[in-house]
């Protein structure tokens, strides 16, 4: 691959220049080599029984007259793009939840006191959710309302939301929690979750061959389990992580390779679940740990992150993000990784080999995800020992620090980021105690200084270049006025380029979005941490409903989502949940429904009569954000604003 059309940040080029000098393969050299497969991209390669894989390619030039396309059974393009989408969605929404559920469990263990290492860092946002579950916080006793015990409070809670994954009926609790014009229009299309996991396993079942062949039945069922991830596994995750380990607020720190230091031990945490990289944060705060690196030559212990992990002890300890997904063999490649320790989700299989040519130690520590390459150690992570696993880690990070060869070259780039926003914080910053939580917000949209709201998220894809789409997508956006919420590797592409700073508000924002973010010292780009914590945005646009005067439901509010170089099958889920909760959607780099253009059209057209919100696809990055804020003129206009 050529570093420069691979990348837009160069200290990603230097790195992929010396892996090509070191013969090491990256991500980026496999994507010249093997490119997709045509009718897989278009979504139209059925493998559900072994009779197929059916193809059913469209005809050069489109189709004239009836589609006559079928599988040895007879299902039509729209049912197999339909069916593969939704087990896209079944995948993410699995994910998703899935890290959901180990939180919650990690939370019943903390609630009820089996664990020293855990505790409930966060009281008030305990007290917050309890009444969505289902929880009463107060007790009458002898004719007077009292405050009940807040162990108890947290015992029950924990208790009400692992139930959310597989209770035998009733519906999903939190679905109340948005607007209730949202909640009654999923009501009356039946998508509600009845619980998390039946969803998602009554997707498997549908899409099983034989089952259900009709594309709108079948993205209604893709529907329910991306409500269920969005307003249930994920925004539990969200919730639960925050009052386990406390809720983000706004701080400092920097991104990119740079982050790693050559003097210092440096330790990849990388993956997603925090249950295991706040303990690791833990041990490395530890004063003989620190002493311990020292002992052995080192100045200190320099933490980083990649993916979602970061995301996760960026907001809430100010660790420095040092990679998107895509620069994961890159922070290996420096020669100074002392140790890499990778949870769950977004970890290539590759990280192996590239650690096979350094010193680095790769570590594996969750029973569900292991590497097959026998460099790799499989720690694996026990809540019960959670800080003595961590520090067994840490320990092994360092004592590899004298092990390094004389091939240490990090790259020298790295910004300042002010990351850790949420939905409080967006309250301090944005709302006022004068009428409603989000009223200077609210006011700030009326008044047209910000022009509307961006939720921009997700992944990167090696078949498209690295960060040059999140980046011209989120400038062109509050170039032209518009707030941007980000998550996932698009807040840190973002930090990468310096756009998470309240500096970079009078370089690249129009004048209205400049004047607010100045005056209240804001970034114009908000980071709200990892893709579980998508669900902030989600209940953001909530408080803007409910701090009135931007309409009664999320689609009358100027808002529109974007994930402009998506890869994973959680982007589709999460991308399906923003279109179901009433938001105008649009992705890059391509669809797996370009094979079946009816089932397109309806998921880009028709879907709006019935949610609100609808599917867009556009490559362009300033024409995907000019889709965008077309989108919130219109709405706008709709409001009379
Ligand atoms: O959940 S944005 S590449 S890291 S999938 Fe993965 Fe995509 Fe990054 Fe986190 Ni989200």
């Amino acid at each position: 691959a050529d570093p420069v059309a691979a990348t837009i940040d160069t200290a990603s080029q230097e790195m992929i220049a010396r892996a090509q000098k070191m013969g090491i393969d990256t991500v980026f050299d496999r994507a010249v080599q093997m490119k997709p497969c045509a009718i897989g991209m278009q979504g139209i390669c059925c493998k559900n029984c072994s009779m197929g894989p059916c193809r059913l390619p469209l005809p050069k030039g489109g189709i004239e007259g009836e589609d006559t396309r079928k599988g040895l059974c007879g299902a039509t393009a729209n049912t197999i793009a339909a069916r593969n989408f939704i087990r896209m969605i079944a995948g993410g929404a699995s994910a998703h939840s899935d890290h959901g559920r180990s939180v919650a469990e990690v939370f019943r263990s903390a609630a009820r006191k089996e664990t020293d290492a855990y505790q409930i860092k966060d009281v008030n946002k305990l007290l917050e959710i309890a009444p969505f579950l289902d929880v009463a916080v107060t007790v009458e006793e002898d004719g007077e309302v009292k405050d009940r015990d807040v162990d108890e409070i947290a015992v029950e809670v924990a208790e009400k939301a692992i139930n959310e994954w597989g209770k035998p009926e009733g519906e999903l609790l939190y679905a109340k929690r948005a607007p209730e014009a949202l909640y009654e229009k999923w009501k009356k299309n039946g998508v509600i979750p009845r619980n998390i996991d039946r969803e998602i396993v009554e997707i498997m079942h549908r899409t099983h061959m034989g089952v259900d062949q009709d594309y709108k039945n079948l993205i209604k069922q893709g529907t329910r389990a991306a409500i269920a991830d969005g307003w249930g596994g994920s925004m539990l995750a969200t919730d639960l992580q925050d009052v386990l380990f406390g809720t983000p607020y706004p701080l400092q720190s920097e991104a990119n390779l740079g982050v790693m230091k050559e003097d210092h031990v440096n330790l990849i945490v990388h993956g997603h679940e925090p249950v295991l990289s706040e303990m690791i944060v833990a041990v490395c705060q530890k004063p003989e740990i620190v002493e311990y690196a020292k002992s052995k030559g080192a100045k200190g212990i320099q933490l980083g992150g990649i993916c979602c992990t970061a995301n996760e002890i960026l907001q809430r300890h100010g660790i420095p993000s040092a990679a998107t997904f895509l620069q994961q063999e890159l922070a290996i490649i420096t020669g100074a990784c002392d140790a890499m320790v990778v949870d769950i989700q977004c970890i290539m299989q590759n990280l192996a080999n590239v650690a096979k040519c350094f010193h680095t130690k790769l570590i594996t520590t969750h029973p569900i995800a292991k590497m097959e390459q026998d460099n790799v150690i499989h720690i694996e992570f026990d809540e019960h020992y959670a800080l003595e696993d961590a520090d067994k880690i840490v320990r092994m990070a360092i004592d590899n620090f004298a092990n390094r060869g004389a091939e240490v070259m990090i790259p020298r780039q790295k910004a300042t980021q002010v990351a850790g926003f949420g939905v409080e914080s967006i309250k301090y910053h944005l709302g006022g105690t004068f009428r409603g939580d989000y009223y200077t917000l609210n006011d700030n949209i009326i008044n047209g200084r910000i022009r509307g709201i961006a939720g921009v998220v997700g992944c990167n894809n090696a078949r498209t270049r690295h960060n040059e789409g999140h980046i011209q997508v989120v400038k062109e956006l509050i170039k032209n006025d518009v707030i941007v919420l980000t998550t996932g590797c698009n807040g840190i592409a973002c930090a990468m380029e310096g756009l998470l700073t309240p500096e970079a508000a009078a370089v690249h924002c129009g004048p209205g979005l400049a004047e607010v973010c100045e005056t209240v010292g804001i970034p114009p780009v908000l980071h709200l941490g990892s893709c579980v914590d998508n669900s902030r945005i989600l209940l953001a646009a909530t408080e803007v409903v409910k701090a009135g005067g931007l309409g009664k439901d999320i689609c009358d509010v100027p808002v529109a989502g974007s994930a402009p170089e998506w890869m994973s099958e959680k982007a589709i889920s999460i991308g399906h949940y923003f279109v179901a909760s009433g938001v105008y959607t649009v992705f890059g780099v391509t669809l797996p429904t370009s094979g079946a253009p009816v089932f397109h059209d309806y998921l880009s057209k028709e879907l709006e009569k019935v949610y609100g919100g609808k599917w867009d696809l556009e490559v362009d990055p300033i024409k995907h954000a000019q889709l965008m804020i077309a989108h919130i003129d219109k709405k706008r206009k709709e409001l009379g604003i």
